[in-house]
């Protein structure tokens, strides 16, 4: 021992090392960690403080991520259902005999239903690359199984962008630090992106204006200099309506405009229709509080505004992000260094990896297949005319149960005895409870992995710091080993995870950098700008502020207000008689949407399940704080107790959603209440246009 680690106390153990890792969740911040390991057990986890975007800061969830790892309910070793579909009655089994049972329930559905009663079905439970996207795609490609469309989360905002400037990519978050007005239009940044929030503050300190657009009071709109907040699912009015402030007072940059867009002409007749007064009214706004928000926007450079994912989640989410992308052209705000629209950074990462390296698509060898879109799935379980019906299901990185809107239809599905389910999770989730057959999966403690981000630029790299824990694999290894066992003998499916890696990122990224380092920026614009020269990738080579191709796709080609069906100014049936709007968001700080709230010290320490609701609304039910309610609606009910807060407005109430069943008092979730309309285009779906009541139970 050297006498300066005797002077700091530190004991240096025999078997002791540090391992430099990437956090795997789907969140924006994808932060640097530090792992010491003592005799092959990871005994301490720390931020690693000289990553460049989370500087040593994890997050109230990750920081207990140790927990996870060694939670005696880890699921260690394959599981063979013994009780019924959902009694969570399992019995351990080998790995060979869960295989083989696997294999021939596969080929028996095979062949009397053909292949693509095979639905696969998986999100980003880890997003990294291996984890997410290595072998999976080309084991169900060779099996030719239907193609499930990941929509839940994220394209139908980049789809939405794309329509006006001709692509997804935006301007980096960490610009924002550039930025005198930013508008945080439907994102709960201290909670869901919590590492962008320095930057915020640091533009605050050098006179940047904040300001936070969202139908409920979160903690962020709690921080911001000021809160705007309409209605659910109304905000295109509103868009509409700033443009006809920003066009009436002269506050349109003609000179960018003229140069840059398509279609100003059209849009300004366009909008006279939307004066504050009306948009006021669809909104629920005050029409002062538009003309203000509007002239903020026109008269205050650089002017950022930041979204992220939550506003897609309605019937026209997708119009949404088509219509916000237009307001930055108006007041030219691209040419601004900070300037501009700012959402998912993915699009950066995902031009220097080739998926279809990892994808295969060739191994579907001409083969056109069936689509399912994921938020579905319930309907694709019970609908009787699906032919073939879907016979087998294979779960990973996803735990449907929860996450899936219309919850009770997938439970109803997963339910039927005649469906062969396999899962393979780190625990007996919702959904695993219903599986036929569990196998184990590691942690990202325990496999190597490059993993994308889409909050920031640098990919990652993640060293393994232990072994896998008991029986667990990695998604590769699973997929090697399910295609061992039904006897396929192509090579690709039998790739390492060195050769998946090479494939799909050699050409454009430093590998061996990314390693050294532990992450490597991907390209950028140099001056920040990523539009500064005034050209998009739009047929026209401008921001296309009347779209040919949306006219193609049936859709209206200038950015248009259409009222969800499940809203206020919808189906006014359904409003008459369930006349609150709902929304289930991601609320609390110890949560990754449903991974953390079956853990004990996650889950408790945020109490439980609740409805808030309005001081009016509760007045109008006679429903007082704590009092037990009924929140349903055609779909299901749920029994809770009752929250009187000012941060939701008459009119809207919210049940928080990443609880686990066993968790409500009536074992549904809140996303047995929640609407699985998709998304007007994206392949999104609208759980957020959901309409319930709530009465005294
Ligand atoms: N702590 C924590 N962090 C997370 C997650 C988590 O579960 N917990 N999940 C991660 C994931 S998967 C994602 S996708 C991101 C999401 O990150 P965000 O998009 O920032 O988060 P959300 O809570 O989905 O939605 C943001 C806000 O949109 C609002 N919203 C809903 N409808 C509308 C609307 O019509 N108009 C407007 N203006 N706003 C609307 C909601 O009220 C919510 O406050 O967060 C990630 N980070
Ligand atoms: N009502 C409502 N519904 C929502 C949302 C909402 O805000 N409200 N948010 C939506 C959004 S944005 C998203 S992204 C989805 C999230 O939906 P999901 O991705 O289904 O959500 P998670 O709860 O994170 O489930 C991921 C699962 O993957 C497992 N897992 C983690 N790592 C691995 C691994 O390496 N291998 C395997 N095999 N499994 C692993 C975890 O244990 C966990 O159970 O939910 C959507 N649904
Ligand atoms: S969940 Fe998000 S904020 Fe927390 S450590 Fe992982 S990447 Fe960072
Ligand atoms: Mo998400």
């Amino acid at each position: 021992m050297t006498a300066l680690t005797e002077a700091l106390g530190q004991r240096i153990h025999a078997d002791e090392r540090v391992v430099h890792g990437t956090c795997h969740h789907d969140c924006p911040d994808s932060c640097g960690w530090t792992v010491t390991v003592r005799d092959g057990v990871a005994v301490k986890l720390r931020g690693r403080s000289d990553h460049p975007y989370s500087a040593g800061e994890l997050c109230p969830k990750v920081n207990r991520f140790l927990d996870r790892v060694y939670s005696p309910d880890r699921v260690l070793q394959p599981l063979r259902r013994t009780g019924p579909k959902g009694a969570g009655s399992f019995a351990p089994v080998s790995w060979s005999e869960a295989l083989e049972e696997i294999a021939a329930r596969l080929h028996d559905v095979i062949e009397r239903h053909g292949a693509e009663s095979v639905l696969p079905f998986s999100d980003a439970g880890n997003q990294s690359l291996l984890a997410c996207s290595g072998l999976s795609e080309r084991f169900f490609h060779h099996l030719g199984a239907s193609h499930l469309v990941r929509g839940i989360c994220g394209p139908t905002v980049g789809h939405g962008v794309r329509m006006t400037n001709g692509t997804g990519l935006a301007l980096d978050p960490l610009e924002l630090r550039h930025s005198r007005l930013i508008l945080l239009w439907g994102t709960n940044t201290r909670l869901t992106n919590r590492h962008l929030w320095p930057t915020i503050e640091a533009a605050r300190a050098n006179g940047a204006k904040v300001v936070v657009i969202d139908p409920l009071r979160t903690i962020t709109a709690e921080a911001a200099d000021e809160f705007v907040q309409p209605l659910p699912g109304t905000d295109i009015a509103l868009m509409l309506s700033m443009m006809h402030v920003l066009v009436r007072d002269g506050f349109v940059d003609r000179a960018w405009v003229d140069a840059h867009t398509i279609g100003f002409d059209e849009l300004a007749e366009h909008v006279r229709d939307w004066p504050p007064s009306r948009a006021g009214e669809v909104c629920g706004l005050e029409p002062a509080a538009i003309e203000s928000l509007a002239h903020d926007y026109g008269t205050i450079r650089p002017a950022a505004i930041r979204t992220l994912i939550g506003a897609e989640h309605h019937e026209n989410g997708a119009m949404f992000h088509r219509t916000l992308a237009v307001l930055p052209a108006l007041v030219g705000a691209w040419r601004d260094k900070g300037g501009g629209l700012s959402r998912s950074v993915g699009s950066y990462q995902d031009a220097v990896i080739d998926e279809a390296a990892f994808d295969r698509p060739d191994l579907l060898a001409g083969r056109s297949v069936r689509s399912i879109n994921m938020s579905r799935l319930g309907e694709a379980l019970i609908d009787e005319r699906l032919d073939p019906p879907v016979a087998a299901l294979v779960v990973w990185n996803a735990n449907p149960l929860v996450t899936v809107p219309n919850a009770e239809a997938v439970r109803r599905g997963l339910a039927r005895e005649d469906l062969f389910t396999v899962v393979h999770e780190q625990f007996l989730t919702d959904t695993a409870r219903y599986a036929d057959v569990v196998l184990p999966a590691t942690t990202q403690m325990e496999a190597s992995d490059v993993v994308p981000a889409w909050g920031h630029l640098w990919l990652g790299w993640n060293e393994a710091a232990i072994e896998p824990l008991g029986e667990s694999v990695s998604n590769t290894e699973l997929f090697r080993r399910l295609a061992a066992a039904m006897g396929f003998d192509e090579p690709a499916l039998r790739a390492d995870d060195e050769t998946l890696l090479a494939d799909a990122l050699g050409d454009l990224v430093d590998l061996a950098a990314l390693r050294a380092t532990g992450w490597w920026r991907v390209p950028y614009p140099a001056d920040g700008r990523p539009f500064g020269d005034g050209t998009f990738p739009t047929a026209s080579g401008k921001v296309e502020l009347v779209s040919d191709v949306l006219a193609a796709m049936g859709q209206p080609r200038l950015p248009t207000f259409v009222p969800p069906r499940e809203g206020p100014h919808g189906d006014a049936d359904l409003f008459a008689r369930y006349p609150l709007q709902l929304l289930t968001p991601k609320h609390h700080a110890r949560f990754l949407n449903s991974s953390y709230s079956a853990l004990p010290k996650h889950g408790p320490a945020e109490g439980e399940p609740f409805v808030e609701v309005s001081a009016d609304d509760a007045a109008a039910r006679g429903l007082t704080d704590g009092a037990i309610a009924r929140v349903f609606n055609d779909r299901a009910e749920l029994t809770l107790p009752v929250r009187i807060t000012g941060r939701v407005r008459p009119g809207v109430v919210v049940v928080p959603w990443g609880w686990w069943g066993w968790q409500h008092p009536d074992g549904r979730t809140a996303n047995a209440l929640t609407n699985d309309t998709l998304t007007d285009w994206g392949g999104g779906v609208a759980y957020s246009d959901t309409l319930v009541e709530v009465a005294l139970a």
